[in-house]
This record gives structure tokens, sequence and C-alpha cells, in this order.
């Protein structure tokens, strides 16, 4: 057997937390022959229930778990970490906006990076925690020793849900769905870009002719997917959020499949669509053979596309303006 892959988690009692670990200790992640070994990063107070979610990692008796370090210190978890999961942040509260979310959120992320930077500088990063996207550049931003292709924002559960909802329409099964792009912030102004996907191999604009279906129901079903599902179920996307993550850390692993790519948000600076630098921003991504990932260029962009890429990408401006103070030396 080869030698553990080492995953950290932040919040690992929080609820995207126990839905990811069971499954990442169990071998679906990295495969039914890779030892794991976790790091579980968590707040003083939430260590007892982290305990209990303990418990019950033993009570599996998992045979490729190796190791568990539970712990309220960020350089203990981290350590020596293949892949570290920023999931751990404080929830929206009523009568929060987005911008006291980001302003409350940001400074645990400062932490996070300068952590990361110290103790695994090799490992790769995806955060989840929202604001994905700007919690990841300040995190990047104070992890100098980190390259910055290391560094990921979660777009995955909203590219799976895009996927989904294309897959419904059409009558076919998701895995029929491919080239699906989830372009700019993971928030309400994200373009799932339905023209540039395809299903069982023709555009999706063919297979689907409800074109009104398409330009008017399908973009805010997507993008408004996380409040629906508050909605039904009095409680947040957990697990399809941690699946997303699994997928992700997976795609971001392996060579992508010819004629495919997937989504992730990664930094911005040099892209060949014209979004402004110094954002994590959203991109169709292919994961190459040497394990690098690598924007999917020339994709047609046509005006109502420009106008929906350029809208998310002002909204991660002003993000990042309202963390402008948060921002390290390495961005
Ligand atoms: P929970 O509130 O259940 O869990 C969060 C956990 O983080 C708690 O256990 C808390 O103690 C811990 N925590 C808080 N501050 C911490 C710190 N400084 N260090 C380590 N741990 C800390 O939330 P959950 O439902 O698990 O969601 C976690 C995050 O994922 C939230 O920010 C949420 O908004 C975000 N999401 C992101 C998604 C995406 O697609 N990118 C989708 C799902 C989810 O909304």
């Amino acid at each position: 057997m080869s030698q553990p892959v080492k995953v950290a988690i932040t919040g690992a009692a929080g609820q995207i937390g126990y839905a990811m670990l069971f499954r990442i200790a169990s071998g679906g992640l990295f495969g039914p022959d890779q030892p794991v070994k976790l790091g579980l990063l968590e707040i003083t107070p939430a260590l007892g229930a982290l305990n209990g979610t303990l418990m019950e990692l033993d009570d599996c008796a998992f045979p490729l778990l190796k190791g568990v370090t539970a712990t309220d210190n960020a350089e203990e978890a981290f350590a020596d970490a293949d892949w570290v999961i920023l999931v751990g942040g404080m929830p929206r509260k009523e009568g929060m906006d987005r911008a006291d979310l980001i302003r409350a959120n940001g400074p645990i992320f400062t932490g996070q990076g300068k952590a990361i930077n110290a103790a695994a500088p090799k490992a790769k990063v995806l955060v989840v925690a929202n604001p994905c996207n700007t919690n990841c550049l300040i995190a990047m931003s104070h992890a100098p020793n980190v390259p910055r292709e290391n560094w990921f924002a979660m777009t995955r559960l909203d590219e799976n849900r895009a996927k989904a909802q294309l897959a419904q329409k059409a009558g076919v099964g998701v895995s029929d769905v491919t080239r699906m792009t989830i372009w700019g912030n993971h928030s309400d102004t994200q373009y799932p870009d339905y023209k540039n996907a395809r299903i069982g191999g023709k555009a999706a604009t063919e297979v689907i002719s409800d074109h009104a279906w398409l330009g008017e129901t399908f973009i805010p079903t997507v993008a408004k997917r996380g409040g629906a599902v508050i909605k039904a179920r009095g409680a947040s996307s957990a697990a399809s959020a941690a699946n997303a993550a699994l997928d992700c850390v997976r795609s971001c692993s392996q060579p992508t499949p010819a004629d495919d790519w997937h989504s992730v948000a990664i930094f911005s600076d040099g892209n060949p669509y014209g979004v402004p630098g110094g954002l994590m921003y959203s991109f169709p991504i292919r994961t190459g053979g040497d394990l690098s990932c690598s924007i999917v260029p020339e994709l047609a962009i046509d005006d109502d596309a420009r106008r929906r890429i350029d809208a998310s990408a002002d909204e991660l401006q002003k993000e990042r303006e309202v963390v402008k103070e948060l921002l390290g030396p390495a961005v």
C-alpha cells in the first residue's frame, strides 16, 4: 500500500465536515487502495462535538484511515497536509448582508493562510467556506510559500447542480452532460454557461429546444438552489456540498477526461477571457497529465455571456475592495 495522503479539514464538527469525513476515511475520495490521514481543525468550543465525531470514526473501523489529529491549533491540523479543505467559518446570521459576512469571516482566512504557509507549503487548498472566492484570496495572500496554482475556491456544487438540471430537462443521465462551466463567483451573479455545455456530445442548446427555459429559468434555478434547499429542508446543503468538495479535489488531482472540463475558481491573473487580474474567479478548467490546472481557451462568448461574466467579476472586485485591509503581501 502507498503512503497515506493527508487531508486537513477546518470546521470539521460542522454540517459539511460531518458529511465529508466519513467518505474520505472510507476511500470515497482517493479510492479503495489509498490510505488517508486526517487533520481536523475546530474552534475550542466545538472540540467536544468534534470528539464525538472522532468516536464515530473509531467505531467505523475504517481500514484505510491511518491517523487523525483533532485540534484547535491550525498549524498542528495542517502539518504536512497534501490537501487542506477550508470549510470552517461563521454562517450568515439574520440581518447580515454579504459585506458583513465577508468582514466577519475574512480574519479567519488571514490566520489560516499563514498557518498553511508555515505548516503545509506544498499543500493544495480548496476553500468552501463562504464567501469562498474572496476567503480564498485572503488566505492565498498570506501564503507566499504556497504556489498560486495550488489555490482553489469551490464552484463544483454549482456545476453539479447545473448538470443535474440540464440532465433532467433533457431526460438523460447526468454523465451525459459535459463541458459545464460556472463562470465567476459562488453567488447569485455566477454564470452557469449552458451555451458551451454538451449533452450526449451535442450542444445543449440543440438537445433542449425550450430556449426560454434555458435563458430564463435554468440560470436562476442553479444560482438560487442553495436557498431553495434551505427552504425545503430547513437546513443548508451539507451532503451535496461535501460531495462537491470531494468531486472538486478529485478533478484537480487527476487528468481531466478528453473532451470535458470542470469548474473551479482559480487566481485570475493572465486569463484568456479578459477577466480582471487579482481575483479568485471560476473558469472552465482542465487538469493535465502533470496535474497542473489550466483554463480552457477560446470558448464562444456572446454579448449576453460577456455581460454575465463581467457582472460576476465586478462583484468580486467589490468584495476585494471590502477586504483590502486583510490582504497580505502575496497578491
Ligand atoms: P456549520 O455552521 O455547520 O459548520 C461550520 C463549522 O466551522 C462549525 O463547526 C464552526 O465551529 C467551525 N468554525 C468556525 N470558525 C472556525 C475557525 N476559525 N476555524 C475552524 N473552524 C471554524 O456550517 P456548514 O453547513 O458546515 O458550512 C460551512 C461553510 O460552507 C459555510 O461558510 C457555508 O456558507 C459554506 N458553503 C459553501 C458552499 C460552496 O458551494 N462553496 C455550499 C455549501 C455551504 O453553504
